[in-house]
Protein backbone atom coordinates (compact mmCIF):
# COMPACT_ATOMS: atom_id res chain seq x y z
CA UNK A 1 0.00 0.00 0.00
CA UNK A 2 1.37 3.20 -0.83
CA UNK A 3 2.11 6.32 1.67
CA UNK A 4 -0.89 8.23 0.63
CA UNK A 5 -2.90 5.17 0.79
CA UNK A 6 -2.07 4.96 4.14
CA UNK A 7 -2.61 8.63 5.02
CA UNK A 8 -6.34 7.79 3.24
CA UNK A 9 -6.76 4.67 5.32
CA UNK A 10 -5.86 6.43 8.56
CA UNK A 11 -8.45 9.16 8.01
CA UNK A 12 -11.23 5.80 7.79
CA UNK A 13 -9.82 4.86 10.45
CA UNK A 14 -10.21 7.43 12.54
CA UNK A 15 -6.79 6.82 13.99
CA UNK A 16 -5.19 10.63 13.71
CA UNK A 17 -1.51 9.42 15.57
CA UNK A 18 -1.37 7.90 11.93
CA UNK A 19 -2.73 10.41 9.81
CA UNK A 20 0.26 12.35 11.37
CA UNK A 21 3.00 9.88 11.26
CA UNK A 22 2.32 9.20 7.89
CA UNK A 23 2.13 12.56 6.34
CA UNK A 24 4.99 13.19 8.58
CA UNK A 25 7.19 10.18 6.64
CA UNK A 26 5.77 11.16 3.34
CA UNK A 27 6.92 14.79 3.75
CA UNK A 28 10.28 13.22 4.57
CA UNK A 29 10.24 11.29 1.12
CA UNK A 30 10.20 14.04 -0.98
CA UNK A 31 6.29 13.76 -1.70
CA UNK A 32 4.73 17.32 -3.08
CA UNK A 33 2.15 18.66 -0.01
CA UNK A 34 -0.12 19.06 -2.77
CA UNK A 35 -0.04 15.43 -3.71
CA UNK A 36 -0.11 14.40 0.02
CA UNK A 37 -3.24 16.80 0.14
CA UNK A 38 -5.02 15.50 -3.13
CA UNK A 39 -3.99 11.80 -2.98
CA UNK A 40 -4.07 11.56 0.86
CA UNK A 41 -6.44 13.59 2.51
CA UNK A 42 -8.99 14.71 0.65
CA UNK A 43 -9.72 11.06 -0.80
CA UNK A 44 -9.64 9.82 2.72
CA UNK A 45 -11.88 12.62 3.89
CA UNK A 46 -14.16 12.31 0.92
CA UNK A 47 -14.41 8.57 2.05
CA UNK A 48 -15.40 9.65 5.47
CA UNK A 49 -17.83 11.94 4.41
CA UNK A 50 -19.95 9.38 2.36
CA UNK A 51 -19.81 6.60 4.83
CA UNK A 52 -21.36 9.50 7.26
CA UNK A 53 -24.16 10.21 4.83
CA UNK A 54 -24.83 6.49 4.46
CA UNK A 55 -25.20 6.11 8.52
CA UNK A 56 -22.10 3.46 8.20
CA UNK A 57 -20.47 6.48 10.81
CA UNK A 58 -21.66 9.13 13.09
CA UNK A 59 -20.39 12.77 14.55
CA UNK A 60 -18.08 11.37 16.98
CA UNK A 61 -16.17 9.57 13.95
CA UNK A 62 -16.18 12.54 11.56
CA UNK A 63 -15.37 14.82 14.35
CA UNK A 64 -11.66 12.72 14.85
CA UNK A 65 -11.58 12.15 11.35
CA UNK A 66 -11.54 16.14 11.15
CA UNK A 67 -9.48 16.50 14.12
CA UNK A 68 -6.72 13.97 12.25
CA UNK A 69 -7.06 16.26 9.09
CA UNK A 70 -6.74 19.76 10.72
CA UNK A 71 -3.57 17.98 12.50
CA UNK A 72 -2.15 16.57 9.39
CA UNK A 73 -2.60 20.17 7.50
CA UNK A 74 -0.87 21.51 9.96
CA UNK A 75 2.34 19.38 9.31
CA UNK A 76 1.78 20.37 5.38
CA UNK A 77 1.74 24.28 6.21
CA UNK A 78 5.52 24.28 6.14
CA UNK A 79 5.46 22.21 3.19
CA UNK A 80 3.14 23.85 1.13
CA UNK A 81 5.20 27.59 2.05
CA UNK A 82 8.42 25.82 1.20
CA UNK A 83 6.81 24.85 -2.24
CA UNK A 84 5.04 28.29 -2.47
CA UNK A 85 6.22 31.59 -4.41
CA UNK A 86 6.43 35.05 -4.07
CA UNK A 87 3.84 37.32 -2.30
CA UNK A 88 0.69 38.01 -3.95
CA UNK A 89 -2.31 40.48 -2.85
CA UNK A 90 -3.90 40.73 0.88
CA UNK A 91 -7.20 37.74 2.03
CA UNK A 92 -9.79 37.92 4.48
CA UNK A 93 -11.53 34.70 4.97
CA UNK A 94 -14.72 32.99 7.13
CA UNK A 95 -16.90 30.89 7.58
CA UNK A 96 -20.26 32.65 7.72
CA UNK A 97 -22.67 33.08 10.83
CA UNK A 98 -24.34 29.49 12.36
CA UNK A 99 -21.60 27.67 10.19
CA UNK A 100 -18.27 25.72 12.30
CA UNK A 101 -17.09 23.74 9.33
CA UNK A 102 -13.80 24.80 8.60
CA UNK A 103 -11.42 22.05 7.38
CA UNK A 104 -11.98 23.23 3.78
CA UNK A 105 -11.71 26.97 4.76
CA UNK A 106 -8.41 26.24 6.44
CA UNK A 107 -7.30 24.30 3.57
CA UNK A 108 -7.92 26.87 1.01
CA UNK A 109 -5.61 29.29 3.40
CA UNK A 110 -2.72 26.81 3.95
CA UNK A 111 -2.73 26.42 -0.11
CA UNK A 112 -3.14 30.79 -0.14
CA UNK A 113 -0.55 31.05 2.16
CA UNK A 114 2.28 28.73 0.38
CA UNK A 115 1.28 30.41 -2.73
CA UNK A 116 2.70 34.24 -1.48
CA UNK A 117 -1.03 35.45 -0.17
CA UNK A 118 -1.20 37.15 3.46
CA UNK A 119 -4.15 35.86 4.71
CA UNK A 120 -6.28 36.44 7.54
CA UNK A 121 -8.25 33.92 8.80
CA UNK A 122 -11.86 35.69 10.43
CA UNK A 123 -12.50 32.13 11.80
CA UNK A 124 -16.01 30.22 12.00
CA UNK A 125 -19.25 31.56 12.94
CA UNK A 126 -18.47 35.33 11.67
CA UNK A 127 -20.91 37.42 11.76
CA UNK A 128 -21.92 39.26 8.99
CA UNK A 129 -21.35 42.58 10.40
CA UNK A 130 -18.03 41.43 11.02
CA UNK A 131 -16.91 40.64 7.16
CA UNK A 132 -18.02 44.49 6.46
CA UNK A 133 -16.08 45.73 9.52
CA UNK A 134 -13.04 44.26 8.22
CA UNK A 135 -13.40 45.42 4.72
CA UNK A 136 -13.97 48.71 5.83
CA UNK A 137 -11.15 48.72 8.30
CA UNK A 138 -8.35 46.53 7.01
CA UNK A 139 -9.23 46.81 3.15
CA UNK A 140 -7.98 43.29 2.07
CA UNK A 141 -7.91 42.33 -1.32
CA UNK A 142 -10.31 39.36 -1.15
CA UNK A 143 -12.72 38.41 0.94
CA UNK A 144 -13.78 34.56 0.76
CA UNK A 145 -16.56 33.16 2.47
CA UNK A 146 -17.21 29.70 3.02
CA UNK A 147 -20.31 27.82 3.64
CA UNK A 148 -21.06 23.94 3.92
CA UNK A 149 -24.48 23.93 5.20
CA UNK A 150 -27.74 24.64 3.45
CA UNK A 151 -29.16 26.26 6.51
CA UNK A 152 -25.89 28.68 6.24
CA UNK A 153 -25.62 28.81 2.42
CA UNK A 154 -28.07 32.25 2.24
CA UNK A 155 -25.24 33.80 4.27
CA UNK A 156 -23.34 34.75 1.53
CA UNK A 157 -25.76 36.78 -0.14
CA UNK A 158 -26.69 38.14 3.35
CA UNK A 159 -22.91 39.68 3.43
CA UNK A 160 -22.72 41.08 -0.23
CA UNK A 161 -26.27 42.85 0.47
CA UNK A 162 -24.51 44.33 3.46
CA UNK A 163 -21.45 45.56 2.30
CA UNK A 164 -23.87 47.19 -0.59
CA UNK A 165 -25.85 48.82 2.16
CA UNK A 166 -22.61 49.71 3.79
CA UNK A 167 -21.35 51.23 0.28
CA UNK A 168 -18.32 48.76 1.04
CA UNK A 169 -19.11 45.75 -2.04
CA UNK A 170 -16.99 48.23 -5.12
CA UNK A 171 -14.12 48.20 -2.36
CA UNK A 172 -13.57 44.16 -2.12
CA UNK A 173 -13.12 41.05 -4.61
CA UNK A 174 -15.80 38.27 -3.28
CA UNK A 175 -14.98 34.87 -3.46
CA UNK A 176 -17.72 31.93 -2.40
CA UNK A 177 -17.11 28.29 -2.16
CA UNK A 178 -18.15 25.15 0.26
CA UNK A 179 -19.49 22.31 -0.34
CA UNK A 180 -23.08 23.70 -1.07
CA UNK A 181 -21.98 26.67 -3.17
CA UNK A 182 -22.31 26.14 -7.02
CA UNK A 183 -21.23 28.69 -9.92
CA UNK A 184 -24.59 28.88 -10.35
CA UNK A 185 -25.90 30.34 -6.59
CA UNK A 186 -22.34 32.28 -7.37
CA UNK A 187 -23.37 34.20 -10.23
CA UNK A 188 -27.31 34.84 -8.58
CA UNK A 189 -25.60 36.52 -5.46
CA UNK A 190 -23.43 38.91 -7.42
CA UNK A 191 -19.95 37.46 -6.11
CA UNK A 192 -17.34 37.99 -8.45
CA UNK A 193 -16.24 33.95 -8.67
CA UNK A 194 -16.75 30.43 -7.17
CA UNK A 195 -14.32 27.96 -6.77
CA UNK A 196 -14.66 24.13 -6.15
CA UNK A 197 -11.87 23.50 -4.31
CA UNK A 198 -8.41 24.57 -2.73
CA UNK A 199 -6.47 24.78 -5.89
CA UNK A 200 -8.88 26.06 -8.06
CA UNK A 201 -9.35 28.83 -4.90
CA UNK A 202 -5.63 29.83 -5.60
CA UNK A 203 -5.84 30.11 -9.14
CA UNK A 204 -9.22 32.55 -9.11
CA UNK A 205 -7.76 34.38 -6.88
CA UNK A 206 -4.84 35.71 -8.75
CA UNK A 207 -6.98 36.10 -11.96
CA UNK A 208 -9.21 38.49 -9.86
CA UNK A 209 -6.42 39.98 -8.10
CA UNK A 210 -5.05 41.05 -11.48
CA UNK A 211 -8.72 41.91 -13.19
CO1 LIG B 1 -20.85 18.48 8.96
N1 LIG B 1 -22.10 18.40 7.48
N2 LIG B 1 -22.32 19.00 10.17
N3 LIG B 1 -19.54 18.37 10.38
N4 LIG B 1 -19.72 17.66 7.72
C1 LIG B 1 -21.53 18.14 6.16
C2 LIG B 1 -21.20 19.45 5.44
C3 LIG B 1 -22.70 17.32 5.47
C4 LIG B 1 -22.70 17.43 3.93
C5 LIG B 1 -22.61 15.85 5.94
C6 LIG B 1 -23.69 14.97 5.35
O1 LIG B 1 -24.82 15.00 5.76
N5 LIG B 1 -23.32 14.18 4.36
C7 LIG B 1 -23.97 17.95 6.15
C8 LIG B 1 -24.55 19.16 5.44
C9 LIG B 1 -25.83 18.86 4.72
C10 LIG B 1 -26.33 20.09 4.08
O2 LIG B 1 -26.60 21.08 4.70
N6 LIG B 1 -26.45 20.02 2.76
C11 LIG B 1 -23.43 18.29 7.52
C12 LIG B 1 -24.22 18.48 8.66
C13 LIG B 1 -25.70 18.24 8.49
C14 LIG B 1 -23.69 18.88 9.90
C15 LIG B 1 -24.43 19.14 11.20
C16 LIG B 1 -25.75 19.93 11.06
C17 LIG B 1 -24.65 17.75 11.84
C18 LIG B 1 -25.45 17.76 13.11
O3 LIG B 1 -25.11 18.41 14.07
N7 LIG B 1 -26.55 17.05 13.03
C19 LIG B 1 -23.40 19.93 12.03
C20 LIG B 1 -23.50 21.44 11.79
C21 LIG B 1 -22.62 22.23 12.70
C22 LIG B 1 -22.59 23.71 12.29
O4 LIG B 1 -21.82 24.09 11.42
N8 LIG B 1 -23.43 24.52 12.87
C23 LIG B 1 -22.13 19.39 11.46
C24 LIG B 1 -20.94 19.26 12.18
C25 LIG B 1 -19.78 18.74 11.69
C26 LIG B 1 -18.55 18.47 12.54
C27 LIG B 1 -18.33 19.49 13.64
C28 LIG B 1 -18.72 17.09 13.12
C29 LIG B 1 -17.42 18.39 11.43
C30 LIG B 1 -16.76 19.76 11.15
C31 LIG B 1 -15.36 19.82 11.72
C32 LIG B 1 -14.67 21.06 11.22
O5 LIG B 1 -14.87 21.56 10.13
N9 LIG B 1 -13.81 21.55 12.08
C33 LIG B 1 -18.23 18.04 10.20
C34 LIG B 1 -17.68 17.48 9.02
C35 LIG B 1 -16.20 17.11 9.09
C36 LIG B 1 -18.45 17.26 7.86
C37 LIG B 1 -18.05 16.53 6.55
C38 LIG B 1 -18.08 15.05 6.82
C39 LIG B 1 -16.74 16.89 5.96
C40 LIG B 1 -16.55 18.38 5.69
C41 LIG B 1 -15.12 18.59 5.31
O6 LIG B 1 -14.32 19.02 6.13
N10 LIG B 1 -14.79 18.19 4.07
C42 LIG B 1 -19.20 16.99 5.56
C43 LIG B 1 -19.51 15.98 4.48
C44 LIG B 1 -18.87 16.38 3.16
O7 LIG B 1 -18.66 17.54 2.86
N11 LIG B 1 -18.62 15.39 2.36
C45 LIG B 1 -20.24 17.51 6.48
C46 LIG B 1 -13.40 18.22 3.59
C47 LIG B 1 -13.10 19.62 3.09
C48 LIG B 1 -11.67 19.63 2.56
O8 LIG B 1 -13.99 19.91 2.04
O9 LIG B 1 -15.23 21.67 3.38
O10 LIG B 1 -16.05 21.01 1.07
P1 LIG B 1 -14.93 21.21 2.01
O11 LIG B 1 -13.95 22.33 1.40
C49 LIG B 1 -13.44 22.26 0.09
C50 LIG B 1 -14.31 22.97 -0.95
O12 LIG B 1 -15.69 23.03 -0.59
C51 LIG B 1 -13.67 24.29 -1.12
O13 LIG B 1 -12.29 24.02 -0.93
C52 LIG B 1 -12.15 23.06 0.11
C53 LIG B 1 -10.89 22.27 -0.13
O14 LIG B 1 -10.85 21.66 -1.40
N12 LIG B 1 -13.99 25.41 -0.26
C54 LIG B 1 -13.80 26.67 -0.71
C55 LIG B 1 -14.44 25.48 1.00
N13 LIG B 1 -14.56 26.74 1.40
C56 LIG B 1 -14.16 27.50 0.37
C57 LIG B 1 -14.07 28.88 0.22
C58 LIG B 1 -13.63 29.38 -1.00
C59 LIG B 1 -13.30 28.54 -2.03
C60 LIG B 1 -13.37 27.17 -1.92
O15 LIG B 1 -13.51 30.69 -1.24
C61 LIG B 1 -13.67 31.59 -0.19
Amino acid sequence: MSRLDEIANSLLDFDGIRTSDWTRVAIEEGVPAVEILNRGLLPGMKNVGERFRSGDIFLPEVLLAGKAMKEAMALLKPAFQREGVSRRGTFAIGTVKDDIHDIGKNLVIIMLEGNGWEVTDLGVDVPTEEFCSVVRDKAPDMLGLSALLTTTVMRLQEVIHALEADGLRKKVKIMVGGAVVTQAYADKIGADGYAPNAVEAVELAELLLNR
